[in-house]
């Protein structure tokens, strides 16, 4: 964008604007949870909708002139309900966070119980971190990984389920590379008599292109996502539900009034175009890539004996234990990534023994540099500068190689 308005009204704004978007196309983008809007995407944010207050429903609005967003709000809500196969959605939440609180708040009374994994193995923060507010409403059970293979421990969470009764069993993660078994999920929701509840906002682009599979195609009682990860829309969040239109119900008036008010009706215009381009062949295509080039990097990774948790990847994320492979913290690699154009995140890891802001490991994903055209070739190429980097951390003539050759990748690929 050539932002001629507000180069000619605010010049301050303006140089902080260009930054940001030169920083973006010069950079290696690798934090999974981010990815790159389309103009179109774009340009629905920056449209009239912006001005418009548009409290309640579709037909059921507070305010007049409701023409045409009750038009785009349902354009959105039928393109999310065909993508995911759900009979009810609500895309009004602001993002996931508050979908996930809006869902607690309309099925659960204070004190109720959950059980969900806790952060440290791959959870959310919103599935129970002692310093949210839901932590201190509700009841939140942890569950962990399997201590040998790092991955979900499904005769341990059945085990706990049955133990607690929970009301609500929630699946779902931000730093979990592995399938999940939601048919297991299912069988243990059964038999504790609990709501099955699933947190896709990582994954919820790989679902829409097909390349994983939908916990609403396994029973999952409602879902709640991101707009903005791999399904690579504007921000903001929306919680669809399988069939139980009594838990729709609860949950409309959980979010509106029980916690927001008018909802961003130029992100809810930006979500019906991103749905949009969900829908085409070109998404599923899309959607393979971003695992293709995860695993791609995640087989230069193992044989260059670097450890990653749970030993690899089915999805768009991996996670590297950086303290156990090169001595370095998390907090260091991530600077150090940053030295020569690489953005991605320190993150704790499954047993962490160091502190939340200089943990152990590193989160790495593939939806943005696959927005940006990656391919295979580039995802391994991109893994061996890595491993390159790490082993010489002092180095600074590598440092400043590294830096030469990411500058390239991102040459050849050059629009956002
Ligand atoms: N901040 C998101 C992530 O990076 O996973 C989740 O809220």
């Amino acid at each position: 964008m050539n932002f001629k308005n507000i180069k000619k009204e605010d010049e301050e704004v303006w140089k902080i604007l260009k930054g940001e978007e030169k920083r973006q196309k010069e950079g290696l983008e690798l934090v999974p949870s981010e990815n790159y809007i389309s103009p179109a995407v774009k340009e629905a944010l920056a449209s009239d909708f912006s001005n418009k207050y548009a409290e309640g429903r579709p037909g059921r609005r507070y305010y007049g002139g409701q023409e045409f967003t009750d038009a785009i709000e349902i354009l959105a809500q039928n393109r999310a309900k065909k993508l995911f196969n759900a009979k009810f959605v609500n895309v009004q939440p602001l993002s996931g966070a508050p979908a996930n609180l809006a869902v607690y708040s309309a099925l659960l009374k204070p004190g109720d119980k959950i059980l969900a994994m806790d952060l440290n193995s791959g959870g959310h923060l919103t599935h129970g971190h002692p310093m949210t507010l839901s932590a201190e409403l509700y009841n939140f059970i942890p569950y962990s990984l399997n201590p040998k293979t790092e991955r979900l421990d499904y005769g341990e969470i059945e085990r706990l389920a049955l133990k607690h009764k929970p009301k609500i069993i929630l699946a779902g993660f931000s730093a979990y590379p592995r399938n999940i078994d939601w048919k297991k999920f299912r069988k243990i929701a059964d038999k504790s008599g609990s709501i099955l509840m699933a947190d896709v906002a990582h994954i919820a682009g790989l679902i829409a292109g097909r390349a994983l599979d939908n916990p609403l195609d396994f029973g999952f009682d409602l879902m709640t996502t991101t707009t903005h990860k791999t399904l690579r829309g504007p921000r903001g969040g929306m919680i669809l539900v399988r069939e139980d239109e009594e838990i729709f119900k609860k949950i409309n008036l959980a979010v509106f009034p029980g916690l927001q008010g008018g909802p961003h009706m130029n992100n809810i215009a930006a979500l019906a175009v991103a749905l949009g381009e969900a829908q085409k062949p070109a998404f599923k295509k899309y959607a393979r890539q971003v695992i293709k080039n995860a695993q791609a990097m995640a087989e230069v990774f193992k044989k260059e004996k670097v450890k990653m948790i749970s030993g690899g990847t089915d999805n768009h994320l991996i996670l590297l234990d950086v303290w156990a492979s090169f001595g370095l913290s998390g907090k260091e690699v991530e600077e150090l990534l940053d030295k020569v154009g690489i953005t991605t995140n320190k993150n704790m890891i499954f047993r962490d023994t160091r502190k939340a802001l200089d943990p152990s490991g590193i989160r790495l994903g593939t939806p943005a540099m696959t927005t940006r055209g990656f391919k295979t070739a580039d995802a391994k190429k991109l893994a061996k500068l890595m491993v390159e980097l790490l082993r010489k951390a002092d180095d600074l003539k590598n440092i400043k190689r590294v830096k030469k050759e990411i500058s390239f990748l991102m040459k050849k690929y050059p629009s956002l």
